[in-house]
């Protein structure tokens, strides 16, 4: 980098909020000044000071055929010059509803949008607008987005910058939205005991990741699952990273439980802007036009998008996919814990599918308050000595490594030989 030009993050901070479009992004829990990205490729990002590192953050899940993959960029190439925007229908769009809903069976009726803040929210809306109750159940540490009723005691950014909740959300919405633990569902039961007539939906992470990974224990959903059909709210699982990255469909297919609503995002655009919501039919049909719950979007369904997500499907769909993702994934848990203990260092390894959290803890992480007594210090001083061996990690302790069908056993064992050496520094330290 020139001494005399100002670096790209210094001109970035010139215009963009704190250099970034995504607090994350500025590496604030992590120290060092943030990568700005080049290009990317496989499972590979390139910076703009011509530094390469193997990608563990993956676009925080979207990129799960790894970047820039060939059938992706192709279909959006052969879109593009088509139209990216219509503003009107378009089978591109009742393919991907088609597609999805052929792996979800609870998804009945689809409706596409832009962001995952956008779906979460939406559903909620018609949660409240079907139950006629204005009240959300949501865990401690979830993350659905940044729309007023999810920013209470959040997890992902929220809780890598260490506040509860943002300022901005009147204190008479912030009251509409009650948490419990994860993983407690009596907690959920004695909540449901007291304001049963007050709450419209427990939307939940089957598998949280916005705490970092926190697999949901034997009988937790379950026990959701019953206590929402017993007191007559919804259930809706927030799949928008666990959707068709844990299994084909999603968690739910995993786990064998069948929300009312589904939200989804991230891997059904194949890295472009494509979110949805969906679920039972008798719920989706209150949307509009059909029904008096408002949503809308300029650019829901959008073609280029519904292009990339369709490829990207397609491409999981081959077999030995989500098992060789899975079987990577263990390859570096087992990788990442034998180094750790070899280096003494105090640390949990969680894992679902091709989600990973190494938590610098010395006790279980099952829960948000446990997450929260991690040694966040020492995770950024590992984050700081990874990225000098090349390795990428995502920049906060309260985040989920997301693996890629283009990470090999050579990019995992690459990643442990970094690990191992890293584990050493901390230890040394
Ligand atoms: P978006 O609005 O960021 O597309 O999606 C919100 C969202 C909803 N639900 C879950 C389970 C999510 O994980 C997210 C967004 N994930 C974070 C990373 N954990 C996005 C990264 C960022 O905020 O920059």
């Amino acid at each position: 980098m020139n001494e005399q030009r100002p670096s790209l993050f210094d001109r970035a901070k010139e215009v963009l909020v704190g250099g970034v479009n995504s607090p994350v992004r500025a590496f604030g829990a992590v120290g060092g000044e943030p990568v700005i990205i080049e290009r990317a490729s496989g499972a590979r990002l390139f910076d703009a000071d011509g530094n390469e590192y193997l990608d563990f953050i993956g676009s925080w899940g979207a990129m799960i055929l790894g970047h820039a993959h060939p059938a992706v960029s192709q279909a959006v190439a052969e879109q593009a010059a088509q139209g990216t925007s219509y503003g009107l229908t378009s089978e591109l769009e009742i393919e991907l509803a088609e597609t999805i809903r052929s792996a979800l069976p609870s998804v009945e009726r689809i409706r596409f949008v832009s962001s995952g803040t956008e779906a979460a929210m939406s559903a909620i809306r018609l949660a409240r607008g079907f139950a006629r109750r204005p009240a959300i159940l949501k865990f401690e540490g979830g993350y659905h987005g940044h729309a007023d009723s999810f920013l209470v005691q959040a997890g992902s950014g929220l809780a890598t910058l260490g506040i509860a909740s943002s300022a901005g959300v009147p204190a008479a919405f912030a009251a509409l939205t009650l948490n419990a633990p994860y993983n407690d569902a009596r907690a959920v039961e004695r909540i449901f005991a007291t304001r049963r007539h007050e709450i419209a939906a427990v939307i939940v992470e089957p598998v949280a990741a916005n705490m970092g990974v926190v697999p949901p224990e034997p009988g937790f959903l379950e026990g959701l699952r019953e206590l929402t059909r017993r007191y007559g709210a919804l259930l809706v699982f927030d799949e928008v990273i666990t959707g068709f990255r844990l299994a084909w469909g999603g968690a739910q297919n995993a786990y064998r439980i069948q929300p009312d609503l589904t939200v989804l995002g991230k891997i059904i655009g194949g890295g472009m802007p494509v979110a949805a919501y969906g679920g039972r039919a008798d719920l989706m049909k209150l949307m509009a036009p059909e029904g008096p719950v408002y949503q809308a979007g300029t650019l829901s369904g959008n073609p280029l998008a519904m292009r990339a997500g369709l490829a990207t499907l397609a491409e999981l769909r081959r077999p030995g996919v989500y098992e060789g993702l899975a079987a990577r994934t263990q390859r570096l848990a087992d990788g990442l814990r034998e180094a750790a203990k070899s280096a003494g260092v105090a640390a949990q390894i969680n894992v679902a599918g091709s989600l990973l959290t190494l938590f610098f803890a010395a006790e279980p992480v099952r829960d948000y308050a446990s997450a929260k007594r991690s040694d966040t210090a020492r995770f950024s001083r590992f984050f700081r000595e990874m990225r000098a061996r090349g390795i990428l990690l995502p920049p906060s302790q309260f985040e989920a490594l997301f693996l890629s069908a283009a990470h090999t056993d050579a990019d995992i064992d690459r990643a442990i030989a970094a690990a191992r050496e890293s584990f050493a520094a901390l230890a040394g330290a």
